[in-house]
């Protein structure tokens, strides 16, 4: 921050004008687009960076002070830079030296849009400040599908979302033309993205006939934009849309009217996006149709998509969120975490090579804390990828920070032993400890038409954080949050405001955990928005989602000695960690265990104590937070200062009532005063 600011970046601008005076372009013009977004975004990034535009030159003329962008085959310079370590959507970024005048910066992608990458990797350079002397910097995505669902209606809501309206769809049309789309496509591309489902999975009447003459040709354009980013489109379809656009009288899979009915929307989808990806199913979840309802199963239903998409090279990405939300609260022996596993391991080798499961990470919903789900890696011979929430629904919702990469580390660092020691779930995402034709990784996103996107400020570092973690899993959360830190702010964690903002975004999720549902319980939020407090709010309902607090003690049995059985889903070497009170982690023994209050935890706390502890500790984090911005007042721009202040208010008067009621609630329960003798009510 400081005064500073205008001179250093006119420094920075000098520093780098030398290096970037030209741009040469290689590869054949294929008319598919990312090439040419990759020159365009330069110029446009140099322009805005550095406040010049640079010339664009033939290959044959680019000497020195010139970037080369090419990509693989173009021409030998390209080659030789490429050598063999770049494999497809990777990129090598090289400066050549020995150059007449002066050296030259060499951006070759494995692909055209590798080669977009490689762009906005320099651009990420000259934004942070890098030296540009000897670039040697060798990339190659860890995974092949890089995704984002959209959980967006068409009159313009969002489901879980927290950051304004759809920038697709308003009352019932698509938003065809909007500006906002290609910003928005450029943000996921900088960031390796190449793949996004516009529609919400929860495909309601209005959005299933987006695969209809009414609204393909709307739909297409949409296609063109993210087309030109190397992102490929899909849509979320209605299992039942055989019945209703279809006019049959069933949406059985093994009927064979419905699978020439498919085959022929394929083709009609086709001819309007010739490159589709494929779709999203959300089939017997949460009520919404499926193949159970003819007696089916979901490898009948997915293969009857797969079929229809095969010839055409698209995909079905088949939702593994199944679980019974009629559940009767009395009965103790089912147990929704056990759910997915226990539908679909039943299946393993039964689905086509173009079905790619879709796992949440964790066996419920996306609380702030949960285990892996056993489903990944699980099935050696299924396509799987893995989904995670960018959109805060159970974190905050955006008026309170939750920096989410951490979270997804440690899923992605997971070692589920599924083929031995190192069968981590990036790896599985990768496809490297099953030989999956498909794998990858994918997730709900956070963004709406708001102006800064997120709704809150800081909640711009998960979005980003998730493609950069995702592209390359062995990122630190701490590098990424750096990386953003300087990019959105123009500052290090040296400078007192970013070290303020690092600090914030590191301690969040702990902070979140903190004063919200302990020890991995997890649910005791108000039903149905998901925000705030209310402790028994799911408890006697039909969602599955109970704590099971009682007078002496709270938490689920999923034992297989004396619960439900879920630790046996898991590989013995994981399951028995869990199995056993001695070995499970603190932070989900209550989602393992039922224990009483007085049980002592690893840190020496008993379980009550901690609940209390932790409950006043994550609202005293939050006022030094709060503290310590207001003291930014002046170094941050006035905007965006008087916007996050805003919401770390809503955040202490979130963070107060959760304290008061869960400390509450938890001392009525037990009857055991706070050894501290804070106030409880
Ligand atoms: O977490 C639940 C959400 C629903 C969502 C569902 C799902 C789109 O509360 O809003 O529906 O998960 O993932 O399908």
């Amino acid at each position: 921050g400081g005064g500073d600011a205008g001179t250093a970046a006119r420094l920075t601008a000098e520093r780098y004008r030398s290096w970037l005076k030209r741009i040469a372009v290689t590869g054949a013009a294929t008319g598919y687009g990312p090439l040419e977004t990759a020159v365009q975004e330069l110029v446009n990034g140099l322009e805005a960076l550095l406040g010049w535009q640079p010339s664009i030159v033939a290959e044959t003329e680019q000497a020195g002070g010139c970037v080369l962008v090419g990509t693989a085959g173009s021409s030998s310079v390209i080659d030789e830079v490429l050598a063999d370590g770049v494999r497809a959507e990777g990129y090598r970024i090289r400066t050549r030296s020995g150059d007449k005048d002066q050296p030259c910066i060499i951006v070759a992608g494995g692909d055209e849009r590798g080669a977009l990458y490689g762009v906005f990797h320099l651009l990420r350079l000259l934004r942070t400040g890098a030296d540009l002397a000897s670039l040697n910097i060798m990339e190659n995505p860890a995974c092949r599908l890089r995704m984002i669902n959209h959980w967006d209606n068409m009159d313009g809501s969002i489901e879980r979302g927290y950051a304004g309206r759809s920038i697709f769809f308003r009352d019932g049309e698509v938003l065809a033309d909007s500006k906002r789309i290609t910003d928005y496509a450029r943000l996921m591309a900088s960031v390796g993205i190449n793949g996004i489902a516009i529609n919400n999975v929860n495909v309601h009447e209005l959005e299933t006939l987006l695969i209809t003459e009414r609204y393909l040709p709307q739909v297409a354009r949409i296609a063109d934009v993210f087309r030109a980013y190397g992102i490929t489109l899909y849509l979320s379809i209605n299992y039942s849309s055989p019945m209703q656009l279809g006019g049959l009288p069933t949406a059985d899979p093994l009927d064979e009217s419905v699978r020439a009915w498919w085959r022929s929307k394929m083709t009609d989808i086709y001819h309007h996006i010739p490159d589709f990806g494929g779709v999203v199913v959300k089939a017997d979840s949460e009520n919404r149709p499926g193949p159970f309802t003819y007696g089916r199963d979901h490898a009948d239903g997915a293969n009857m998509l797969a079929e229809a998409l095969e010839p055409f090279g698209g995909l079905v990405l088949w939702r593994c969120f199944v679980y019974n939300c009629h559940q009767d609260w009395r009965d103790r022996s089912t147990d929704r975490a056990r759910a997915a596993y226990d539908h679909f391991k039943p299946l393993d080798g039964r689905f086509k090579d173009n079905v790619i499961l879709q796992i949440k990470n964790g066996p419920m919903d996306f609380q702030v804390r949960e285990p892996v789900s056993p489903l990944i890696g699980a099935m050696e011979r299924t396509n799987q990828m893995v989904e995670f929430q960018i959109t805060q629904e159970y974190t905050g919702q955006q008026r309170d920070v939750c920096y989410l990469v951490p979270q997804w580390k440690g899923v992605l660092d997971f070692d589920t032993r599924c083929s031995g020691e190192g069968s981590t779930v990036k790896r599985i995402a990768a496809g490297e400890v099953h030989p999956y034709r498909y794998s990858g990784i994918t997730a709900v996103t956070s963004i709406g038409d708001d102006s800064n996107w997120t709704g809150h400020h800081l909640a711009a570092a998960n979005l980003y954080g998730y493609g950069r973690l995702i592209w390359n899993p062995e990122l630190s959360a701490e590098e990424i949050a750096s990386e953003w830190l300087m990019m959105t702010f123009g500052v290090s964690e040296e400078d007192p405001a970013g070290a303020v903002i690092t600090r914030i975004l590191h301690e969040s999720w702990h902070t979140y955990e903190h004063y919200t549902a302990p020890l991995g319980v997890g649910w005791m939020v108000t039903p149905h928005y998901h925000y705030g407090v209310d402790v028994d709010g799911y408890e006697y309902s039909k969602w599955g989602t109970y704590h099971f607090a009682d007078r002496d003690g709270i938490g689920v049995d999923r034992t297989q000695a004396t619960g439900t059985g879920y630790t046996a889903q898991y590989r013995p070497e994981v399951g028995q960690r869990y199995e056993q009170l001695e070995s499970c982690p603190d932070e989900l023994l209550l989602f393992f265990h039922h224990v009483p209050y007085t049980h002592v935890l690893k840190s020496g706390k008993t379980v009550i104590q901690h609940i209390y502890d932790t409950h006043f500790a994550g609202v005293e984090q939050v006022e030094k937070w709060i503290g310590d911005w207001r003291q930014l007042e002046g170094q941050v721009d006035a905007e965006r200062h008087a916007q996050i202040s805003e919401r770390l208010q809503m955040q202490l008067d979130n963070a107060r009532q959760w304290r008061d009621v869960i400390n509450t609630y938890f001392y009525r329960k037990s009857g055991i005063p706070d050894e501290h003798g804070r106030l409880i009510y």
